[in-house]
């Protein structure tokens, strides 16, 4: 970023509220404030308006904390009195806030005073964040409260922060940086998960090994940039064709795993069919060129589970390559089983 975009990235996120946290920006924290009135609640914001810095405070009853806590507006924190109406009543809705995806992480802050031991300790077992003072107005309840708020939306960006890259991690490992498939080290063992699935249910599944014809060639014609433009175009193609069930993976260089689970032989053959005639009927375009690359595929089809497929996956695998082979040697451009 130049000193000009920095400039201009700092003035737009102070226009639209944001705060600064280290060199990054954020966005300012989310905190619902539910007390067993409307005139509570107001009163908890006018009290913590003051002490709060780069927060929203937005008063809720126990209805709109459940209806509005959805999505990316979902609070980030809640200070909830424990006590709604009846007793206990917001214990149970910080419950049912932990129950869904949404609010499943936020911080919870349960409103109580000195003679609610009890459900204080309740609070805490079941997952209170931690617990702040159910009367605002006292003298620095208000400061107690913003502090306790402010280290709770700490740890929750942090944990966040922490889950977001565990995942990516994850996402990482398992997929193909070149075609966003899943890779041969995910691949393999989800196959050996859907022919374990077929023993169960008796049902067969369809391997496809699907190999690029001649990509050599393309490489050697059109540069290997091209060549992976090429990968992308057609990993996209074939995606767009399987059902959200099936296996779609990159398995070698220009060599795709196909698996469809509970799927009998005539239906395989239609799809692989079908893959083979789309891919060989519109060239693949280079952006930013008028290249026009044209690509054909060979598949080898095998049949696994079932009464008469193979009986385990590292057999299907195998027969699917062998089938793929007799393509190969059968001139390309067409599906063998
Ligand atoms: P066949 O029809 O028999 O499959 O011929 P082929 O040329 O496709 O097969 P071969 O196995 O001889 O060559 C595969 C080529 O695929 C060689 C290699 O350079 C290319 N290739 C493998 N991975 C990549 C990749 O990630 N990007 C690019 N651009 N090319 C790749
Ligand atoms: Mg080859
Ligand atoms: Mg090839
Ligand atoms: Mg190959």
């Amino acid at each position: 970023e130049s000193d000009e975009e920095l400039r201009l990235r700092e003035s737009t996120c102070r226009e639209l509220g944001f705060a600064e946290h280290g060199t990054q920006f954020v966005r300012p924290a989310r905190v619902a404030l539910i007390a067993p009135s409307r005139d509570v609640s107001a009163a908890w914001k006018r009290a913590l308006t003051p002490c709060l810095r780069n927060s929203e405070l937005v008063v809720m009853n126990r209805d709109e904390a459940l209806s509005e806590a959805t999505g990316h507006t979902a609070p980030d924190a809640f200070v909830i009195a424990a006590d709604l109406g009846r007793p206990g009543e917001g214990l149970r809705l910080m419950s049912e806030l932990r129950s869904r995806a949404a609010t499943r992480h936020a911080a919870v802050c349960i409103g109580v005073n000195a003679t609610m031991r009890e459900t204080a300790a309740v609070a805490l077992d079941l997952g209170a964040s931690d617990l702040v003072p159910s009367d605002l107005t006292a003298p620095r309840a208000a400061e107690e409260t913003a502090l306790r708020i402010e280290v709770q939306l700490k740890r929750k960006r942090i944990a966040d922060q922490l889950r977001d890259s565990v995942a990516d991690g994850l996402r990482l490992a398992v997929t193909d940086p070149l075609t966003g498939l899943y890779n041969r080290r995910y691949a393999l063992p989800h196959l050996a998960r859907i022919a374990k699935r077929a023993g169960e249910t008796g049902r067969p599944y369809a391997v496809m090994v699907l190999d690029l014809d001649h990509f050599k060639s393309v490489n050697d014609t059109y540069g290997h940039a091209a060549g992976d433009a090429v990968l992308v175009d057609v990993a996209r193609r074939i995606a767009r064709n399987m059902r959200e069930t099936d296996l779609v993976a990159r398995i070698g260089g220009e060599e795709f795993l196909i698996v469809m689970p509970e799927t009998v032989l005539e239906d395989a053959h239609r799809v692989a069919e079908r893959l083979c005639t789309t891919l060989d009927a519109r060239p693949v375009e280079i952006a930013g060129t008028d290249q026009q690359i044209p690509v054909t595929v060979s598949i080898g089809l095998a049949m696994g589970g079932g009464e008469t497929g193979a009986p385990d996956f590292e057999t299907a695998l195998v027969r699917a390559d062998m089938a793929l082979l007799e393509a190969k040697a059968g001139g390309r451009n067409h599906v063998t089983i």
